[in-house]
């Protein structure tokens, strides 16, 4: 993945034609796209390979399953075309091994989710994100998903992961800044509606790369 803009964009449209439209319009602004659920199911997982001819894709499918079957959903998320994989890293140690495991078959990337940015992460997945980060990055991991919306845990996060790479959801919409983002060690930031459901995306594309690059 390349590390220009630092801006991932979220695409949850669930309109195939209007997702492409945006891509279209937005790619000069971003390393990646970012793909999950909403995009998938309601276009099909050829759209992993049709978002591709923009940007490098991450299909965020946080995977969390048994060792065999989550090497059989990145086999498919691969397969398809994506870039990256978005995995659990709550199932454990034998489970983000088997994902580790196929990303190298494929020389694609995989990040694991640490902590997550809504507030209801702090219910349970905060605690033992530390310990997941370093358990991740033990496994040899791309990188990790930590949360835009507390830069204070990227920080924590930054200092368990190294050399890592971060990317982290919860800019925009969700409360959290680009700027004290990237600030706090975070190597990309993913940004979703405040970009795609701006009247105009390609300027809200631009405008966040700016704020990036002004803090680099
Ligand atoms: O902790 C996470 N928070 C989060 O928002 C992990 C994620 N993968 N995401 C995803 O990032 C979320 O599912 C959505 O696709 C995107 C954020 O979108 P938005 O809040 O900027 O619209």
């Amino acid at each position: 993945m390349k590390k220009d803009t630092r801006l991932i964009l979220a695409m949850d449209v669930t309109d195939r034609d209007a997702a492409l439209d945006i891509a279209e319009k937005t790619s000069a602004y971003l390393d990646a796209v970012k793909v999950g659920y909403p995009l998938v199911l309601a276009a099909g997982v050829d759209i992993i390979s049709e978002m591709a001819r923009f940007a490098p894709v991450i299909a965020d499918f946080k995977v969390a399953d048994i060792p065999n079957t989550d090497r059989l959903i990145l086999q498919q998320a691969y397969r398809a075309g994506a870039a990256a994989v978005i995995v659990h890293a709550f199932t454990g140690r034998d489970s983000l091994e088997a994902c580790v495991a196929e990303a190298g078959k494929w020389r694609r990337d995989v990040f694991a989710v640490t902590e997550m940015s809504h507030p209801g992460a702090t219910d349970f997945m905060a605690g033992p994100a530390e310990d997941m980060a370093r358990m991740a990055a033990d496994c040899g991991v791309t990188g990790v998903v930590a949360p835009a919306t507390r830069p204070g845990r990227v920080k924590q996060i930054r200092n368990i992961v190294g050399e890592l790479t971060i990317i982290s959801p919860g800019v925009g919409t969700q409360g959290g800044s680009a700027g004290d983002t990237i600030r706090a060690g975070a190597d990309y930031v993913i940004v979703g509606r405040s970009i795609y459901q701006s009247d105009d995306p390609e300027a809200g594309a631009k405008q966040m790369a700016d704020e990036i690059s002004s803090v680099l």
